[in-house]
């Protein structure tokens, strides 16, 4: 949406500018008033965390006007985004700013005149990481996207003081460490101290009128959290647009009780805080499976009720009538984390605002919308209805009488008893949940998967008999990423090839990557395209070593395995290959064998055993592959630890082989695919997720993908064949025989016992059945890796044709078919 001054009520003129220009003598002033005025030190003593501080306190004034003219165009009545998350995962925000302002090169003269490197400095930023994978990241890039489209937005979510956990490796084992980004202060937040709201818990209701139905009662809560905002400025690309991040604090609502503390109960009168300020303490480290129990729903509620709280309190300070509500917001739900939305948002529409519930029911379906991000049985949200009377009993009454509502036609048309069950909220199989997923299905506009695979599959399983009596609810809208991040930030080298190809519009439309396809075959070009990559492996080389002790030479193929650690992620696919690999080189070491090193890197759920076991394995392995004079020069492995959106941004421009090769039907998109593509690597990848779509992008010469489709998987399991151990090929059976030989863990050679166990009993992620296609697949691409030319080809057809996979196109789609927005 393009606005124009004039409409603007809330003009920069009238507020103060930072001091003018953005030369860079008028930057080095700006950020040494910084150091001396708000840091409290001078340049000869900054340490580089002063120097970082002072930089970006000087780059947010460049920050305030623009975002002041957003808030006030943002309030002039257009509809707005409120995006409702528990994850963003940020990462860092001196250098994305500095992009999107368009200031990395004076910022950086500017320092440097101080005798400060900007690399160095910008590497201090602590990564903002309040999310855990793919989820929390598509949130973060959305934001990005929402800003630079100019989409009046707020982020909505949790200040967490620990985001995710730091990874650090002991002996090969995944150790979490605690994360502290706060520590040293945030310079790019606002505590916005006036902006305080009261979320209730507990208690019990009481019937206040006689009138039947689910209206006239009170809630009377045991106890109450405040929640404190924190507002983060999101600037849009080229600084057009500045929208809100606005994460919650919470506080203890009672003030300490110091009649107690006198009294020498110190711990006493501070319990009460502490229950309460646990709350935004720490991000649950829960990919998928792994949820923590009512704390967990606590933060849900608590977040969900302050920023609903928070926009109906703006709706009613601009336009009064609440009735109006859908007209100027639109709420999208980031999976169900958020979905007790539709009961909340019902409950301060009829108890707090008197309206009646078919009005109230009428608003809430007409501003919410919900995106699901995975099917798997065991990452689908319920909640015991027993936690929730004890913790939310208004909430618990509200979705009943929802439940009823969407329920009684059935029952008076005496459908199906099976039908019922399947569509009720309330899950009654064994003991009584509240499913999450119904809730938010029911109480929202559009439902969205997140990739045309999972869309589909949404529609045939988990929402299938939903999706029968709401056909026109489900909508597809497949995943995408920042290039301002993913492509111009992170690979410099690259963005500057192709600006200097097909000139600076590329930075503004990805759409026009596409001209570097007639480049594709140009020998100079592949050169220059080769030398830029050569570039950022020598950077990645230079990174594994200072972290792993392991030369690695950026001459090999990098193949690079990127993600959480999951079984249905099947990086256990890719280290008996790579077992397998060392074997055959073993056995045939005359051979010519393709020179490759296998990265991996990425963090488990800290219960989740059998992923930290892989963990271990891949360590115990490249320990032994990486010291033995026979794989010398052909095959190294590493496991590089901690994996942050920092680090992806420096593994990703340095990849040459991409791996997305998760058990078909069980990602439900994947990002990491977009950027390595993106960046010019060759995907290895099942047809699964967005992979399906990449290759309809890049064409199938230009993608290697193997084994079964999610129809084909779905065949397999209903035969029991993944339980047969006599599919067994007998490559995969000496590879299996191999991890359990002790000779990667002499100390302990039943250590990956439970693996192998594991695969020969139920292989529920089909690594045996996919195995042998991933393995012949492996030396297509070793045949393909012995012709640079035809791999550069393929590598700058990759660049050109995934414009598409911009989060920009994604946001459209969310803009033009779900909030009804014009952009
Ligand atoms: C991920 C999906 O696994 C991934 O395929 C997708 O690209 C990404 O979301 C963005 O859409 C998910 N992450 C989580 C995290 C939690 C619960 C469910 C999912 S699905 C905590």
């Amino acid at each position: 949406m393009q606005h124009d001054e004039a409409e603007i009520t809330f003009a920069a003129s009238e507020t103060a500018q930072p001091a003018e220009g953005n030369g860079a003598e008028v930057f080095q002033q700006a950020i040494l008033a910084k150091l001396t005025y708000n840091v409290g030190t001078n340049p000869a003593h900054a340490t580089d965390h002063d120097w970082f501080t002072a930089t970006a306190l000087a780059v947010r004034d460049r920050v305030m006007d623009r975002w002041m003219v957003s808030k006030g165009f943002n309030q002039a009545g257009h509809k707005h985004i409120c995006y409702f998350s528990l994850e963003f995962l940020i990462g860092q925000l001196l250098s994305d700013t500095l992009n999107n302002l368009r200031l990395t090169d004076c910022v950086r003269e500017a320092l440097a005149g101080l005798g400060v490197d900007l690399d160095r400095i910008r590497a201090i930023e602590p990564d903002a990481a309040l999310g855990n994978g793919g989820l929390g990241r598509l949130a973060a890039c959305f934001m990005e996207s929402m800003a630079s489209l100019e989409l009046p937005a707020y982020g909505y979510g949790i200040r967490y003081e620990h985001g995710l956990f730091r990874q650090g490796l002991r002996d090969g084992w995944q150790q979490e460490l605690p994360e502290d980004w706060l520590v040293r202060g945030n310079p790019w937040e606002f505590e916005r101290s006036d902006l305080v709201y009261q979320v209730p818990f507990g208690g019990s209701i009481e019937k206040m009128s006689t009138s039947g139905g689910p209206t006239g009662f009170v809630w009377r809560p045991a106890e109450t959290v405040q929640a404190a905002a924190f507002d983060t400025p999101v600037v849009g690309w080229r600084g057009r647009h500045v929208n809100t991040l606005r994460l919650w604090s919470a506080r203890a609502a009672e003030p300490l009780r110091l009649d107690a503390f006198n009294s020498g109960d110190h711990v006493g009168a501070l319990a009460d805080r502490t229950k309460a300020e646990a709350i935004s303490r720490v991000l649950y480290p829960g990919d998928e499976t792994e949820a923590g129990r009512e704390l967990r729903l606590r933060q849900e509620f608590f977040f969900t009720s302050a920023s609903l709280q928070d926009l109906l309190a703006r709706h009613t300070r601009l336009h009064g009538d609440l009735n109006t509500l859908p007209d100027h917001a639109a709420i999208q739900m980031n999976d169900t984390h958020p979905a007790l939305a539709v009961a909340e948002l019902m409950r301060l529409l009829i108890d707090e605002h008197a309206l009646a519930w078919d009005e109230a029911w009428s608003i809430t379906t007409r501003t919410l919308n919900y995106t699901n991000h995975t099917l798997m049985p065991e990452a689908l949200e319920r909640w015991p209805v027993s936690l929730m009377e004890r913790l939310l009993p208004r909430h618990l009454q509200i979705i009943y009488h929802i439940n009823w509502l969407h329920l009684e036609p059935l029952i008076r048309r005496s459908a199906d008893v099976e039908l019922i069950k399947a569509v009720s909220v309330i899950d009654e199989s064994q003991g009584r949940y509240v499913r999450m997923g119904h809730l938010a299905f029911i109480g929202a506009h559009k439902v969205n998967g997140v990739s045309a695979l999972h869309t589909g599959l949404m529609r045939q399983t988990v929402f299938r008999d939903l999706n029968a009596l709401y056909p026109d609810r489900i909508v597809n809208k497949t995943n995408g990423i920042t290039f301002r991040r993913w492509l111009h930030q992170a690979n410099p080298q690259l963005t500057h090839l192709l600006t200097r190809e097909l000139g600076e519009a590329v930075l503004d439309d990805p759409g026009a990557l596409i001209k570097l396809e007639r480049l594709a075959d140009d020998s100079a070009f592949q050169d220059c395209f080769r030398n830029q990559r050569h570039a950022s492996k020598v950077n990645l080389a230079k990174i594994v070593a200072e972290r792993t002790g392991v030369q690695i030479d950026p001459g090999a193929l990098f193949d690079v395995h990127i993600k959480r650690i999951h079984e249905y992620k099947r990086q256990i696919l890719n280290i008996l290959e790579v077992i397998a690999l060392y074997d055959a080189i073993r056995s045939e070491p005359e051979r010519n064998w393709v020179p490759r090193v296998k990265i991996f890197a990425g963090k488990a759920a800290a219960s989740y055993h059998r992923a930290k076991l892989i963990i271990k394995l891949a360590n115990d392995v490249a320990r032994i592959i990486n010291s033995d004079p026979a794989a010398s020069g052909r095959l190294k492995v590493v496991f590089l630890p901690n994996y942050n959106v920092s680090l992806a941004e420096v593994i990703i421009p340095a990849a040459d082989l991409s791996e997305q090769i998760s058990t078909a039907g069980m990602e439900a998109s994947g990002t990491g695919n977009m950027k390595l593509a993106l960046n010019g690597a060759l995907t290895i990848g099942t047809l699964d997720g967005a992979n399906i779509e990449i290759r309809e992008c890049v064409g199938a010469d230009n993608i290697f993908i193997f084994g079964m489709t999610a129809e084909e998987v779905e065949t397999y399991r209903k035969a029991q064949m993944h339980r047969d151990r006599s599919r067994w090929s007998p490559r995969f059976e000496r590879a299996i025989n191999l991890m359990t030989s002790g000779i990667f863990s002499p100390d302990d050679p039943h250590r990956f016992d439970t693996l192998a166990h594991a695969l020969s009993s139920d292989d529920a992620f089909m690594v045996a059945a996919d195995f042998d296609s991933y393995w012949a697949t492996q030396r297509r691409v070793d045949e393909l890796w012995q012709q640079p030319s035809a791999w550069s080809r393929a590598s700058v057809l990759n660049t050109s044709r995934v414009g598409w996979f911009s989060s920009d196109r994604t946001i459209r789609e969310y803009a033009d078919e779900i909030w009804k927005v014009p952009v």
